[in-house]
């Protein structure tokens, strides 16, 4: 129904603008073409005119209406200096759009057709075409230069001393691991994941690393202010994504593909509670369009002081003891070495994090 109005609606609107082009072909008949040719031509001329000025008036307001409502100040040193690429860019193409823009318009006002004048006919000059590629060539490669040092920075080894998270996406929430005493996450196989058993994540029970890990089903996510955290990312389904701006990271979520990404967050909640209002939350979105739910999976990270954390910590238990309370005494687990933890990776059928956390020992 709606496709028929739409098609009424287009075949009257051309069948309008036929009319309103006929009806001038008359008035310019009438009243003498090059008359009537004249005149639009002061018209569009001034109409360029009013474009600039309102459209310059536009950007100012929007900018004003909108300014310090968007993301606040960065909350990690990997932010900063994205905000400053960010702040680089703008300056540089902020004079550059204000440069041509109003000598765009400008010109076509200002030079508009008059009796007196006639145009001068100046098709190619080879210098000023170097010029306007070479320069832009130029300030583009020192752009995105500077982005790929800093990628590389954000991207590359974290710091020894850096905490280890895992995030794992799912539809539609995110999962959290912390390794526990001994900083490493033990090995895990896509096929071990079942809920029932107490074992969301696939955790290989055979491994000792395991043991201690701690499984936080979200969707708090808690960190220490002041220390540098490795992410190390995965996702169970469809691809998902770590989308942190307040800290302005963001990393894909990819099935069987492990990612990882460090920053150190600055500010404790606290902190930017005092800044921006009690409701404040660093938050985790998803930031890639993963399903229905996807608008859902907003998760929460609290920074706070290392004693917070350990406080937090110390009421967790380790996934282990809960999927040994689920498997109920007396039911054995598989006698290790009978899971495919080692083969599995190798021939390329492993879709979890077992790489990864592999190569971290
Ligand atoms: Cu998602």
């Amino acid at each position: 129904m709606s496709t028929t109005w739409i098609i009424i609606a287009l075949v009257l609107g051309f069948v309008i603008i036929f009319q309103i082009a006929k009806a001038s072909e008359y008035v310019a008949i009438l009243k003498g073409e090059e008359k009537a040719r004249k005149e639009t031509n002061r018209i569009n001329a001034f109409l360029l005119l009013a474009f600039l000025i309102i459209g310059l008036f536009g950007v100012w307001y929007c900018n004003e209406k909108l300014k310090g409502k968007i993301l606040g100040e960065p909350a990690s040193e990997h932010g900063e200096r994205i905000d400053t690429m960010i702040w680089i860019t703008l300056v540089v193409t902020g004079i550059v759009f204000l440069i041509t823009q109003v000598l765009l318009f400008w010109f076509a006002y200002k030079y508009q057709e008059t009796d007196e004048r006639k145009a001068f006919y100046y098709p190619h000059n080879n210098k000023l075409e170097v010029i306007w590629t070479v320069i832009p060539a130029i300030v583009l490669t020192v752009l995105v230069g500077f982005g790929l040092y800093y990628w590389f920075q954000i991207t590359g080894e974290a710091p020894k001393n850096a905490m280890i998270v895992e995030v794992t996406g799912k539809q539609f929430n995110w999962e959290f691991r912390y390794p526990g005493k001994d900083g490493v996450l033990g090995k895990k196989y896509y096929r071990e994941v079942d809920d029932a058993r107490g074992n969301p994540l696939g955790q290989l029970w055979d491994d000792p690393a395991n043991h201690d890990d701690i499984y936080v089903p979200g969707p708090e996510m808690h960190l220490v202010v002041g220390k540098p955290v490795k992410l190390i990312i995965n996702a169970k389904d469809v691809i998902h994504d770590v989308g942190l701006a307040h800290f302005r990271m963001k990393m894909d979520a990819v099935p069987g593909i492990p990612t990882t990404m460090w920053f150190t967050p600055k500010f404790t909640t606290r902190q930017m509670r005092e800044k921006y209002g009690p409701d404040f939350n660093y938050e985790i979105s998803c930031d890639q369009m993963c399903g229905k739910g996807h608008f859902s999976m907003r998760g929460v990270i609290i920074v706070e002081s290392q004693a917070e954390f350990n406080a937090w910590l110390a009421t967790k238990q380790p996934q282990y003891l809960a999927a040994m309370g689920a498997n109920g005494e007396g039911v054995a687990l598989p006698p290790a070495g009978t899971l495919p933890s080692d083969a599995a990776p190798a021939n390329g059928t492993d879709t979890t994090s077992a790489g990864a956390t592999r190569t971290m020992k």
